[in-house]
């Protein structure tokens, strides 16, 4: 890699990823927006790394609820997804309420416009010392159906919310840094791991990706159109993400059922 390379990926690593060793959650702040440094970062880079946005009582409240969730047959995605939880908005009471948290809108409302809607919802685990990987995808690639222009959207976006310190011991997310600009690359299918749509330039990918340092606590804003994917966890506990994916509330399509509107477009 050249030094350049280097040089840029130690950068957008200082100015976004959180350590766990900043603090357990940091300070925890109520309700807020981006800053205008973390919405330029979000427009430059395609993610942005926000902190202390929830408590370690309330994420360990979600953990219990997830417990639970996975003890009710039918929850568990199963197949190539093992508990997985897709659609976990729809499964309770309490994991309906985290994805309408005003916490996540007011975050989501910096990019998602006009109006939020959710498209989607899902609870990715990592089992410890599991070898699943999460291969390099765009979120796009699975959301947008071509032939569908109700589903096209220019601000979909996620929040991917971590239970647990997250880092890449544990199978946390990576990224490139600026792709979320460069379209939907082309992508092939493979039969091995998840997010089986796989983008062709994964050698690229590998090249210029950075690992998100993320404490509990802490939320990462990621564009749809963001190269991202996951390794393996080499800990001995799980890593479980809860991800919400936005878009503005003027496309009135999402995954299935799971659309919903939460703040009209006015
Ligand atoms: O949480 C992870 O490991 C990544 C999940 C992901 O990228 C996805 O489900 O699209």
């Amino acid at each position: 890699m050249s030094q350049t390379a280097h040089t840029t990926r130690r950068a957008h690593a200082a100015r976004s990823a959180v350590r766990p060793s900043d603090g357990p959650l940091g300070a925890v702040r109520a309700k807020r927006t981006l800053t205008p440094d973390e919405l330029a970062a979000y427009h430059a880079d395609g993610y942005v790394v926000v902190p202390g946005i929830f408590p370690a009582d309330e994420l360990e409240a979600i953990d219990r609820e997830i417990d639970r969730l996975l003890e009710i047959p039918g929850n568990d995605a199963g197949g190539i997804h093992p508990t997985w939880i897709f659609q976990v908005a729809r499964r309770s009471e309490m994991t309906r309420q985290f994805a309408e948290d005003e916490r996540l809108l007011a975050l989501a409302e910096a990019v998602v416009s006009p109006g939020i809607a959710i498209h989607s919802t899902k609870l990715v685990p990592k089992p410890p010392h599991s070898n699943d990987v999460c291969h390099w995808h765009q979120d796009e690639a699975f959301y947008l159906k071509p032939d569908d222009p109700e589903t096209y959207s220019r601000t979909r976006m996620s929040v991917w919310v971590p239970l647990q310190d997250a880092d890449e011991r544990n199978g946390g997310l990576w990224v490139v840094p600026g792709s979320h600009t460069w379209g939907i690359d082309p992508y092939h299918m493979v039969d091995t791991g998840q997010c089986r749509k796989v983008i062709d330039r994964e050698a690229y990918a590998d090249e210029h990706a950075i690992p998100l340092r993320v404490a509990a606590g802490s939320v990462v804003l990621f564009s749809a159109w963001t190269w991202h994917h996951s390794k393996n966890n080499q800990t001995d506990r799980v890593r479980r993400a809860f991800i919400v994916s936005y878009q503005e509330a003027t496309v009135r399509k999402g995954a299935g059922e799971q659309w919903k509107l939460v703040r009209p477009a006015h």
